[in-house]
């Protein structure tokens, strides 16, 4: 007999006042992504294959991340990527097993990585696969020695008919997207997801279970945030307009709300602190450095695509994320994401 009060929710039985009581089993993330299929008559059911693959690669980065002070998977790898930045042993990980994941599936042609420097076309037959995938393996790396939240970031497109795997067939807009999401390795490993028409749903990993959660269905984003998350440091390079921007945020009542400062430094903890409880996350450009840091492909548009589904937006300071069509695979780009209200007064702002 127990004798602690807890309720396990996701598990079958729980424990309460010291008796076994009864607790409705959550929607894993197989059974969610099988009920969209249901939904779509016709679908051959090969999205829903990659997306379980998603969510083993998720699985196994996450396995490696909570264990890496104690197999020595932490540090530097030696080598720097093509965006000239030191790989962390876990980015090379990391991209390695989602690789491997995305091949296992069977059904991508060509994967795009940060950290590779040209696509790996998985299939020898184009069209073979039927989808491309664009992913960070592990966003916020430099976070790992210090225990910070880190994630995955990826981006889903279906080939057209004409498609041949040239650069210009892998650079569409992210409106494109079939799905986005991220993976987060934080406190717990939560998986966010959207795809074209099922919403923002958030699925938590139960990790000796081995299986994912429902536990943020319908994500929605707050209008309006009460936070503003920017790296402050980079203020002497800003444009006097970003100056004023982020002043404005920081000092006055925008949208009629009083905003505080939050910022990680890893984008995936940032951003999902904003699709929760709303706000704005902003990188922008720099004088001599218009492109800011952040990468098109894998980064913006993902989290442009989850943004908008979940009533909010993002843009670059002129152009909505998702309308964004990149000249080059790593293209970088400035990026202003969150709430409606605050990213749609940040375009004002910054365009007044
Ligand atoms: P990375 O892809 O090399 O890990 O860099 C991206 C990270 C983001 O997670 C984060 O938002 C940003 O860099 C922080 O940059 P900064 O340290 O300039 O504030
Ligand atoms: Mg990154």
């Amino acid at each position: 007999m127990h004798t602690h009060d807890s309720t396990f929710v996701g598990l079958g039985a729980a424990v309460r006042g010291g008796r076994e009581v009864t607790v409705k089993v959550g929607t894993s993330l197989t059974a969610w992504v099988l009920r969209q299929q249901a939904q779509h008559p016709g679908a051959r059911g090969e999205l829903s294959i990659l997306l379980t693959h998603v969510a083993l690669a998720a699985r196994m980065i996450a396995h490696r991340v909570s264990q890496a002070p104690l197999t020595g998977l932490v540090g530097m790898a030696g080598d720097t990527n093509v965006q000239g930045e030191e790989q962390a042993k876990l980015d090379v990980v990391a991209d390695q097993v989602f690789l491997d994941a995305m091949m296992a599936s069977d059904l991508v042609s060509t994967l795009v990585s940060e950290e590779r420097e040209e696509p790996a076309h998985v299939s020898e037959h184009w069209g073979r696969g039927h989808y491309t995938v664009f992913y960070d393996p592990l966003d916020g790396s430099s976070n790992i020695d210090v225990n910070v939240t880190v994630g995955t970031i990826f981006g889903i497109y279906r080939h057209r008919p004409n498609d041949r795997g040239r650069l210009t067939d892998l650079l569409r807009p992210g409106r494109e997207q079939v799905a986005a999401g991220y993976v987060m390795y934080g406190a717990s490993t939560i998986l966010v997801l959207a795809t074209e028409d099922s919403g923002v749903q958030g699925f938590t990993l139960l990790p000796e279970v081995g299986e994912f959660f429902l536990t943020h269905p319908d994500m929605r984003m707050p209008e309006v945030g009460k936070s503003y998350s920017v790296n402050e440091s980079r203020q002497p390079s800003w444009p006097d307009a970003t100056r004023a921007l982020v002043s404005a945020f920081r000092e006055e009542d925008v949208g009629g709300v009083r905003r505080t400062a939050r910022y990680v430094g890893s984008l995936i903890a940032d951003f999902h602190r904003t699709l929760l409880k709303g706000g704005i996350f902003m990188y922008p450009g720099e004088v001599g450095k218009p492109e800011g840091k952040l990468r098109l492909m894998y980064e913006a548009a993902p989290l442009a695509f989850l943004a908008e589904a979940a009533g909010g937006a993002a843009h670059d300071g002129t152009t909505r994320i998702l309308d964004r069509v990149a000249t080059k695979l790593h293209e970088r780009t400035a990026l202003y994401i969150g709430s409606r209200v605050d990213v749609e007064e940040a375009h004002r702002r910054l365009n007044g």
